[in-house]
């Protein structure tokens, strides 16, 4: 299997922006899940981020699952806690919650997760999350029990990510959380972006294709979208062409 992770920094390092769906197992049936799998295949999605702050149903394992069935594309757990160690997915977001300090998700779970992790095949990748005060509490927020990042402040966010890149993070995720009010400011993305080499992933609160266009003009390396394109199926092709876009000016 060809390296996620690898594939990324290529892309990253080549100017190519990413598109990541967000599949959250609470929020998908079979029908709605094939839906947008049929579009994700026809419409160049890179990556399916697979998870949610708080997962209160069972129906994860099955819609990964369904998706190793109908798609190629990878499938990447966006894991709250330990629980959610699928090995049929792909890969796994190891998200060090950088934003925050509650040791539990900075290395408690992590702990927890390293024997699984190891007897896996799953590629784990390094990632350093930072969640954003956009105006409300997010499930996020409340369930890591940390304080996230001021919105206005992209340098505290800079310096943030940096130490995560400088301790070895592979990823740095920025994200607004699910449904966020805004998205990240594009102040605060192009202030993260400058100060790291490694790929920036950004999502919360993406639902138009100009909040799309604006984070990815930014410096958004990848953008991650769910809410939406649960709504609303037809975002996806939208989103599509915003990055097709982008990565047309490159050749
Ligand atoms: C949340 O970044 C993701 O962790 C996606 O957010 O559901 O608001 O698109 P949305």
């Amino acid at each position: 299997r060809a390296s996620i992770y690898k594939n990324q920094l290529l892309k990253t390092e080549t100017n190519q922006k990413a598109f990541a769906v967000l599949l959250d197992p609470d929020n998908l049936t079979r029908e709605s899940c094939l839906k947008i799998l049929a579009l994700s295949e026809a419409h160049h999605v890179d990556y399916f981020f697979m998870g949610g702050s708080l997962v209160t149903t069972s129906n994860q394992a099955a819609l990964i699952q369904l998706i190793k069935e109908n798609s190629t594309i990878p499938v990447i757990l966006f894991p709250s806690n330990s629980l959610h160690i699928d090995s049929q997915a792909d890969g796994i977001l190891l998200l060090s919650l950088i934003s925050g300090r509650n040791p539990d998700l900075l290395i408690g779970q992590h702990v927890l997760a390293a024997p699984i992790l190891k007897a896996s095949n799953l590629e784990v990748i390094p990632t350093g999350y930072m969640l954003v005060d956009t105006g409300r509490q997010t499930t996020a927020s409340y369930m890591s029990g940390t304080t996230p990042l001021p919105y206005d402040k992209p340098a505290i966010a800079a310096c943030t990510a940096m130490a995560g890149e400088l301790l070895g993070m592979k990823f740095i995720y920025v994200d607004g959380g699910s449904g966020a009010m805004k998205p990240v400011s594009p102040e605060m993305i192009r202030a993260v972006k400058n100060s790291i080499d490694i790929p920036l992933i950004i999502g919360g609160g993406i639902n138009t294709k100009e909040k799309a266009e604006a984070a990815l003009t930014a410096g958004a390396d990848i953008i991650v979208i769910g809410n939406e394109i649960e709504k609303n199926a037809g975002f996806l092709p939208e989103v599509s062409e915003v990055l097709k876009s982008f990565n047309q000016e490159l050749v």
